[in-house]
């Protein structure tokens, strides 16, 4: 049996990681990687360790804060994730378990299972019902809003590894635009390659409905967030009147967000994210609710954790593979023929690499 472990201390770092490819979205650039560093430290000795991804850098001493308020509650307290989730949530009720609150309680939570896999010695993937086996990913570093053969330059880039799909962003001022982008992609990467797009909720319905006819002439595997993410009405009318599949679930705040979404008829696939959907025990409640609707599901950043989270999830799908964290782990994620390797060692296998942590230190 694993030995119980008690909260003892949860310390944070930022860093801001420079990332190889820009993530150019309709929304903003992103050039580096605000990520916060989590670590959980135990009375027992052991470490849990996670981190957040946080969009702003300026807002990481926010989330560190509130990081803070989660130590005083859970300190003493028996290192258990699911009653401890119950817990913070309870707690954090009146003031709303939204935005970077949840992402603060998500960002302990998955440290909370790294420890309990280490103590328990064995992979999180086997802790949660799955076992350290190789995960399809698709690329999803780069393929930002550029001059089309730029972007095309990239996507070749991209299939080093053996990718057999990548994703594109979308959202350019005309339909032309789009489309001049697709063209110029597919015939770089040829007809044998998945390409999915991701509009960052750019459009309205209308726009989305024209855009999106479109593209169903183009061989595109899904349809990213097209509209406003939480416009489930619009969506199931775009599920209804487009062929591509629709794809959303990065923004799913919680699993009851996603309970809502897939009540809706609001999408084909679905994405959750593991700072929004509420960590692994977050991802566990999304993956039992996408069994039920039948519904295939990828994940959304944190390739490591994921790719452990995915091997339990009854309909996966594909894994969204970024390198943002590899300059600062000691050792990052490995692909191989277009698939995640999961580390078989215990826990979710992040550690830190400490000579670049200080380097990228804000
Ligand atoms: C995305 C946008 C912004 C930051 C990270 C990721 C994108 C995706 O929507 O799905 O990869
Ligand atoms: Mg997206």
């Amino acid at each position: 049996m694993a030995p119980s472990l008690t909260v003892r201390a949860i310390r944070s770092i930022g860093v801001e990681v420079p990332m190889t490819y820009a993530l150019g979205t309709s929304r903003a650039v992103i050039t580096k990687a605000p990520l916060l560093l989590i670590d959980l430290e135990t009375e027992e000795g052991i470490t849990g360790r996670s981190y957040l991804w946080s969009y702003m850098p300026g807002v990481m001493p926010a989330i560190a804060a509130i990081l803070e308020v989660v130590e005083e509650i859970a300190r003493g307290q028996p290192l258990d994730p699911f009653h401890l989730s119950g817990v913070l949530a309870a707690r954090f009720a009146l003031i709303g378990m939204q935005g970077i609150i949840r992402m603060a309680v998500a960002g302990f939570d998955m440290a909370a299972w790294d420890a309990v896999a280490i103590a328990a010695n064995v992979p999180l993937a086997t802790l949660v019902g799955g076992r350290p086996e190789p995960v399809v990913a698709y690329n999803s570093c780069g393929l930002g809003l550029m001059a089309p053969d730029k972007v095309a330059d990239e996507a070749e880039q991209l299939l080093v590894g053996g990718f057999g799909a990548v994703k594109l962003r979308l959202g350019y001022p005309t339909l032309a635009e789009d489309l001049a982008v697709v063209h110029a992609v597919r015939s770089r990467i040829g007809d044998g390659i998945t390409l999915m797009v991701d509009y960052n909720q750019a459009l309205d319905v209308t726009d989305a409905l024209a855009r999106g006819r479109a593209l169903d002439k183009e061989n595109i595997y899904w349809l990213e967030e097209p509209i406003r993410h939480d416009d489930y009405a619009g969506y199931a009318q775009l599920k209804r009147e487009l062929k591509t599949p629709i794809q959303i679930g990065e923004n799913f705040s919680l699993p009851f967000a996603m309970e809502a979404a897939l009540a809706a008829d609001a999408a084909t696939y679905v994405m959750p994210d593991l700072e929004r959907i509420g960590g692994v025990t977050g991802w566990l409640r999304a993956a039992e609710l996408a069994q039920q609707h039948g519904i295939k599901m990828s994940s959304h950043l944190f390739p490591e954790i994921s790719a452990h989270l995915m091997t339990a999830t009854p309909t996966r799908h594909f894994l969204e593979y970024v390198d943002w964290a590899d300059r600062i782990v000691c050792d990052p994620l490995k692909i191989v023929d277009g698939k995640a390797i999961v580390p078989s060692r215990a826990g979710n296998g992040l550690a830190w690499d400490q000579k670049a942590v200080e380097r990228y230190r804000v």
